[in-house]
């Protein structure tokens, strides 16, 4: 049996979760994956017993029945995408690929990572894990502003960043939007395009809403 190292709640790992999703998967459900939550609350990843399995102390964590270990997102996401689901999030043929690469990473280096720093940097339950500077928490927050003004004019006319289908850059950048709200951020203030785009990949992802899909899968 695998096993994939979650806490839902963090943006990391929740790219696996929607990536799961976004193919009809409930990773609860999986035949060959066990899910091991790991309680960030308690600093679980910070545990002798989790660092065993990954000593960069984060989530998600793959561990394959070979016990080869994936320990970075990017990687975990690559795995799942290939070995589940019809069709691929990563694009449909080479030009597509590469095009959800470029806003893969664009939305993970410009506005997901930047708004990760501002939250480490700010955030009580991150003093134990980085030496915490304060200057650095609002020019994080405003480099990721101002790339979402890009995802704005990307945005403009169309569903999603690239082709006609969600794609993984799109998981990605919504993410971002996600997890900017605990910078107080609004995601719906940012453009129009962004706050369409926001709402229609927040009614499928949100957490609440996958929880509330599980629940009433579990009570039919
Ligand atoms: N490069 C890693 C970074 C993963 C990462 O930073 N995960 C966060 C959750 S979003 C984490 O585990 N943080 C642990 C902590 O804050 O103590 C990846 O993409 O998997």
């Amino acid at each position: 049996m695998k096993k994939l190292y979650i806490t839902r709640t963090a943006p990391n790992p929740r790219k696996a979760l929607i990536l799961l999703a976004s193919k009809g998967i409930d990773v609860d459900d999986m035949d060959d994956i066990d899910v091991v939550d790991i309680d960030f609350a308690n600093n679980e990843q910070m545990s002798e017993a989790f660092t065993k399995i990954n000593p960069m102390q984060t989530v998600p964590v793959l561990k394959l029945d070979d016990n080869t270990i994936l320990n970075d997102s990017q990687a975990v996401c690559e795995y799942l995408d290939r070995v589940y689901g019809e069709r691929s999030v990563m694009g449909n043929d080479v030009v597509q690929r590469a095009q959800v690469c470029s806003m893969r990473r664009i939305a993970e280096f410009e506005v997901l990572y930047n708004y990760m720093l501002a939250f480490q940097h700010s955030h009580p339950s991150k003093a134990q894990r980085v030496e915490q500077v304060p200057e650095f928490v609002a020019p994080s927050i405003a480099r990721s502003n101002k790339a979402l003004a890009y995802f704005e004019t990307v945005l403009e006319g169309r569903e999603y960043l690239v082709g006609e289908q969600l794609s993984f850059a799109d998981i990605v950048l919504y993410l971002g939007l996600d997890f900017g709200k605990l910078l107080k951020v609004d995601p719906n203030a940012q453009g129009e395009n962004l706050a369409r785009f926001y709402q229609k990949m927040n009614d499928r992802f949100s957490i609440a809403n996958m929880s509330k899909a599980k629940s009433t899968d579990e009570n039919k």
